[in-house]
C-alpha cells in the first residue's frame, strides 16, 4: 500500500469506525496502576441454587464418562512451588471426539506459568491498548460487546503438542495428540481496534499480557495482528470459560498455543520482539542443523492429522469387519484440502472424504471405510493444506532438522525440546484387535 491509499483507507475506517467514537475512552495516564487494582480478584457471588439445577444448566448423560486427562511433565515445566499446589495441564480426549468441535468442558487446559484460573469479575476487568499509538485505549468488557463482532471456528494447539519429548511413553491419541482442540469463538477483531487507536509509523510488534499471577506476556508481529488476531470472549455460544481465559482471551489462528494469552489485560505496540519470558524460556527450538543455534519466533503450526476413531490406540477393535476410520486434520497455514489414509504401513494411501464446511485454521474431519481382514495393519493419516504443504512423515520431518529420525526418540531420554513436531502417527493393529503407538516402528 502506497501512503495515498494508506491514507484513503485510514479516513475510511473513520467514517466507518465514527459509530465507535465516544465509546473508546481514551486512556489517562498511570492507566496501569488503576487497571492493577481493577483486575481485582473479587467476582460477585454466583446464584449458587440456579448453578445446581441441571435443567437450568444442563449435563450430559451419566452414561458418559469421557474426561480430560492430567499431564505431567519433567521438573522444568513446574515453574511454581509445589507448595502452591500448582494445577496439572489437561489433554482433551480426542479419541471420544464427534465432529469438529471440543466441548467447552474438555477443551485442552496448558498453563504455562502453573496458576489457577484467577477470578476475574468481568464488570472490574479492564483491556489496555497502548505504546506506540496515537490514541491509547481502556475498555470494559461491555465496551467491547459493543463493537462489531466476528464468530470463527478454530483450533489451538500446544507447540509442544505431539512433541516425542514431553511424552515418552504416549500410547493413546489423547497423549499423543490432546494438546489441541477446537471452538467457534466470538469477539472482535484485533484490527479493528487497532486502527481505532492508530498505530504509529515504525511499529511493527506488539506485546499482550494477561491479567493472573503468572503474568503471562508474548511478542507477535503486527502483521498478524492486523491480519486475523482476534479478541475473544465467546466460546461455543458462550462465555470463554475460566480456564481459556474468561472474560478475555487473545486468539492469534494457527501460531503456537502459547501466543493465545489468556485473561488479556494489555496490548502494547512497539517496533520489536520483547525476548518476553515464556518466548525466551522454552519456545526457541535448538537445531542440530543450524550449528547449535536456536530458532526464535518459530509461530506457525505446520499440517497435522491424526486418526482419532477406530485405530487411535484408545480402542481394541471387536474382531475383523468394517470399521470407519475416522480422524482430524488442521494447519496453522490456512484450510485442510486433503487428508489421506493408508492402511497398509504407508504402502499405499486412499483420499479420505472430508467434512464439509472445511474452516480455515480448525480442526477438519475424515472419514474412510476400511474393512478389517483380522491380520495386523499400520494405518496413519496424512494431510495437505491449501498453501499446499504436506504433512511430513517421520523421515522427512527428520530431513529438515539434518537429523536422523531416531535423534528424536533420543530426546525423550535427553528430555531436549522438540517444538512444532507434525510427523504422521502410524497405529499398528496387532491380530488380537489392540491397537498400540507405532511413531517409532
Ligand atoms: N495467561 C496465560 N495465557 C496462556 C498460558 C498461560 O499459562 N497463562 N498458556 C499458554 C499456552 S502454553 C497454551 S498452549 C495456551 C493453551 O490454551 P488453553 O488452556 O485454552 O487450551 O494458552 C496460552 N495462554
Ligand atoms: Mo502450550
Amino acid at each position: 500500500m502506497n501512503a495515498k491509499d494508506r491514507g484513503r483507507s485510514r479516513r475510511r475506517f473513520l467514517t466507518e469506525g465514527a459509530a465507535l467514537a465516544g465509546l473508546l475512552s481514551p486512556a489517562a495516564a498511570g492507566v496501569l496502576g488503576a487497571m492493577q487494582s481493577a483486575n481485582g480478584q473479587t467476582a460477585t457471588p454466583k446464584p449458587e441454587a440456579a448453578a445446581k439445577d441441571t435443567r437450568a444448566y444442563g449435563e450430559r448423560s451419566h452414561f458418559e464418562n469421557s474426561v480430560r486427562t492430567p499431564v505431567s511433565y519433567g521438573s522444568s515445566f513446574n515453574l511454581l512451588p509445589e507448595s502452591l499446589e500448582p494445577p496439572p495441564d489437561s489433554d482433551t480426549p480426542l479419541q471420544d471426539s464427534i465432529g469438529i468441535i471440543t466441548p467447552s468442558g474438555l477443551h485442552y487446559i496448558t498453563s504455562r506459568w502453573r496458576s489457577k484460573p484467577p477470578d476475574i469479575d468481568p464488570q472490574q476487568h479492564r483491556l489496555l491498548i497502548h505504546g506506540m499509538v496515537d490514541h491509547p485505549l481502556i475498555l470494559t468488557m461491555d465496551e467491547l460487546k459493543r463493537l462489531p463482532s466476528v464468530s470463527r471456528v478454530h483450533f489451538i494447539e500446544c507447540a509442544g503438542n505431539t512433541s516425542p519429548y514431553e511424552k515418552p511413553n504416549a500410547e493413546t491419541v489423547q497423549e499423543t495428540h490432546g494438546r489441541t482442540s477446537c471452538s467457534e469463538w466470538t469477539g472482535v477483531l484485533l484490527s479493528l481496534l487497532l486502527k481505532e487507536a492508530g498505530v504509529q509509523k515504525g511499529a511493527s510488534w506488539l506485546v499482550a499480557e494477561s491479567a493472573d499471577a503468572g503474568k503471562h506476556s508474548v511478542s507477535i508481529t503486527l502483521s498478524k495482528a492486523m491480519f486475523d488476531a482476534m479478541l475473544v470472549y465467546g466460546q461455543n455460544g458462550e462465555a470463554v470459560r475460566p480456564e481459556q481465559g474468561y472474560p478475555l482471551r487473545l486468539l492469534v489462528p494457527g501460531f503456537e498455543g502459547v501466543r493465545n494469552v489468556k485473561w488479556l489485560r494489555r496490548i502494547k505496540v512497539v517496533d520489536g520482539p520483547y525476548l518476553a519470558k515464556a518466548e525466551s524460556t522454552g519456545y526457541s527450538i535448538l537445531r542440530p542443523n543450524l550449528d547449535g543455534k536456536a530458532l526464535w519466533y518459530n509461530f506457525e503450526l505446520g499440517p497435522k492429522s491424526v486418526i482419532t476413531f477406530s485405530a487411535s490406540g484408545s480402542r481394541k477393535l471387536s474382531g475383523p469387519g468394517f470399521y470407519e476410520i475416522s480422524g482430524l486434520a488442521w494447519s496453522g497455514g490456512g484450510a485442510i484440502r486433503r487428508v489421506e489414509v493408508s492402511t497398509d504401513g504407508g504402502r499405499t494411501w486412499k483420499d479420505a472424504q472430508i467434512q464439509e464446511p472445511v474452516h480455515r485454521v480448525a480442526h477438519t474431519r475424515f472419514r474412510l471405510g476400511w474393512n478389517w481382514d483380522g491380520k495386523e495393519a499400520v494405518l496413519q493419516s496424512r494431510c495437505t493444506d491449501d498453501q499446499g504443504s504436506v504433512q511430513p512423515s517421520l523421515a522427512e520431518f527428520a530431513k529438515t532438522w539434518g537429523v536422523k529420525p531416531e535423534y528424536f526418540k533420543e530426546t525423550q531420554k535427553n528430555r531436549q525440546n522438540v517444538n512444532h513436531f507434525n510427523a504422521i502417527q502410524p497405529w499398528r493393529v496387532a491380530s488380537d484387535g489392540s491397537v498400540h503407538n507405532a511413531i517409532w516402528l
